[in-house]
């Protein structure tokens, strides 16, 4: 058994998580934060047989987009916050970032 985590945007993840669902596999989301951008993402988790991980993974690429996102340029404002907002610094995110970790056990209880 595999666990896939995958990072994806949150504009994308009710159309993963229901494509998921509808597909038969279980899925738990997290509300996550970016270390780089501090801004919200979301993390899904999904348990599944490891010759189902491609078909997670393909699932998730065909509903996740890359987008541009802004990001204070804090740097080149030189501590000045209102400088540095009028120079935003553009970074492309997603469209997932995902893992695939070995699950020692399983159990439902
Ligand atoms: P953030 O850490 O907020 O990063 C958002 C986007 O900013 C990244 O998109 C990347 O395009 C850019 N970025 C990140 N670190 C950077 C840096 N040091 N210099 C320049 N640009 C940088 P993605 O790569 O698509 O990542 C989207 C989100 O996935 C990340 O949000 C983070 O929450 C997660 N993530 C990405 N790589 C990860 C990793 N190796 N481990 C854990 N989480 C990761």
């Amino acid at each position: 058994m595999k666990l896939v985590m995958a990072i994806i945007s949150d504009e994308d993840s009710n159309p993963v998580i229901s494509e998921l669902g509808q597909t038969g596999f279980g899925v738990t989301r997290l509300c996550s934060t970016g270390g780089f951008l501090r801004a919200g993402n979301t993390t899904i988790m999904v348990g599944t047989d490891e010759e189902k991980v491609s078909e997670v993974i393909e699932l998730i690429r065909s509903k996740c987009k890359t987008r541009k996102k802004a990001m204070p340029n804090l740097e080149m404002s030189g501590g000045m916050g209102v400088m540095g907002a009028a120079f935003p610094l553009e970074v492309t995110v997603g469209g997932a970032t995902v893992f695939v970790l070995d699950v020692e056990h399983f159990e439902k209880l």
